[in-house]
C-alpha cells in the first residue's frame, strides 16, 4: 500500500514537471550552420541537454523558414518565441538597435556598466522583446571590393549594405544597395554591386570568396547578434526555466573567446583564396576609423534622438 501510494506520488511529481515543460519556437536570421548561426545553434543543444524537464528549444530554422529582416517582427509579435537576430536587421522597429555595432564592449562590462539594462529596457519597450544577450562583440567588419580605389573615396562603386555599413559607405561617396544576405552572392556575380560589407569571418560559408578580390582595410565596428525572447513569453516562465535559459546564455557569451583564432584562421584562408588587402595607411585608416565611428553615432542619433546620446555614453565611444 505505502509502496503504491509512492509510485502514485512519484507519477504525480512526474506529470507536473512534464506539464511545466515549454517548448520555445526558435529562428535565426542567417543562414542554418553559417558562422552567425553555428553558436546560437550550440546554444539551443544546450538548452535542450541542461533544460530537460523544464524548457525546449524547437529550431525551426533560418532565412528559408523567415526572411531576416522579418525576424525581429516576428518575435516582437510572438510569431517565434526566441530568435537570434542581428539588430541591424531590426532597425525599422528599433533605431538604436544600429547603435550595437558602436558598443565593443564583452557582455560581461555590458552587464557590469548597465548597458546591458538599457537594451533591455529598449527591447523591452520597442520589440517587445527581453534582451537575453549579445554574441560576437570581438568580431569587427570589412568592406570587401572588387574595384580598387586610390584613397579613401567610394564614388562610382556600387556597395551591398545592411543599416551597418549604409552611413559609412554612403560617408564615402559610394552608392549604398541594401540586400539580405542570401542575395549577396547574385548580386557580384552579376555585377550589380562592386562590393559589400561583411564581418571578417564567415565569407566562406556561402562561397563569396570565389566573387571577392580585395579586403578593405582596417576592420571597424563590432559584430552583434543578439538572442530574443518574446517579453510575455519571458514574462510566463517559472524562475528555474528563466535560469537555464540565463545560464545557457552565459555560457554562450563565453563562446567569444573563440573568435580571436577563428579571426585570425579567416584572414589567412581568404589570403590563400587570393583575397588582396587594400591598405591606405596608419593615418588614413585612423581617420577612416574615426569617421566610422563619427557617422554611426550621428546617424542613429538623428533617429533616436531621445536614448542614444545615452547609449553613446555608456559605449565610451
Ligand atoms: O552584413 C550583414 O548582413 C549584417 O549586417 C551582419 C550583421 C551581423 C553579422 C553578420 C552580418
Amino acid at each position: 500500500m505505502k509502496r503504491a501510494m509512492l509510485a502514485a506520488l512519484f507519477a504525480l511529481a512526474a506529470n507536473a514537471a512534464a506539464a511545466q515543460e515549454v517548448t520555445l519556437r526558435a529562428v535565426t536570421s542567417f543562414a542554418e550552420k553559417t558562422q552567425f548561426s553555428k553558436n546560437f545553434e550550440r546554444f539551443i543543444d544546450r538548452v535542450n541537454e541542461t533544460g530537460k524537464g523544464q524548457v525546449k528549444i524547437n529550431y525551426i530554422g533560418g532565412p528559408r523558414a523567415m526572411p531576416p529582416f522579418e525576424v525581429g517582427n516576428a518575435v516582437r509579435t510572438k510569431v517565434v518565441d526566441i530568435a537570434n537576430v542581428t539588430g541591424a536587421f531590426y532597425t525599422n522597429l528599433m533605431p538604436e538597435a544600429d547603435g550595437l555595432k558602436l558598443i565593443g564592449k564583452s557582455m560581461a562590462e555590458q552587464r557590469a556598466n548597465g548597458t546591458w539594462a538599457y537594451l533591455n529596457e529598449l527591447h523591452n519597450k520597442k520589440l517587445n522583446s527581453y534582451y537575453l544577450t549579445r554574441q560576437f562583440y570581438n568580431v569587427p567588419f570589412h568592406i570587401y571590393l572588387n574595384k580598387k580605389p586610390e584613397k579613401f573615396d567610394f564614388t562610382g562603386l556600387k556597395i551591398r549594405v545592411t543599416p551597418v555599413y549604409k552611413d559609412i559607405v554612403e560617408a564615402l561617396g559610394g552608392t549604398a544597395i541594401t540586400t539580405a544576405p542570401g542575395e549577396v552572392y547574385t548580386a557580384l556575380e552579376r555585377g550589380v554591386v562592386d562590393g559589400y560589407g561583411w564581418p571578417v569571418t564567415g565569407i566562406f560559408d556561402l562561397g563569396w570568396e570565389k566573387v571577392t578580390k580585395f579586403r578593405v582595410e582596417p576592420a571597424f565596428y563590432s559584430v552583434e547578434v543578439n538572442v530574443l525572447v518574446n517579453l510575455d513569453v519571458w514574462n510566463s516562465l517559472t524562475a528555474a526555466q528563466k535560469k537555464v535559459l540565463n545560464d545557457a546564455a552565459l555560457w554562450l557569451e563565453g563562446l567569444d573567446s573563440e573568435n580571436v583564432a577563428l579571426i585570425k584562421s579567416e584572414r589567412d584562408r581568404q589570403t590563400g583564396a587570393g583575397i588582396q588587402p587594400i591598405d591606405f595607411g596608419p593615418e588614413e585608416s585612423k581617420k577612416f576609423l574615426e569617421k566610422a565611428n563619427e557617422v554611426g553615432w550621428q546617424s542613429v542619433i538623428k533617429r533616436a534622438p531621445e536614448t542614444a546620446p545615452k547609449l553613446r555614453q555608456l559605449s565610451g565611444n
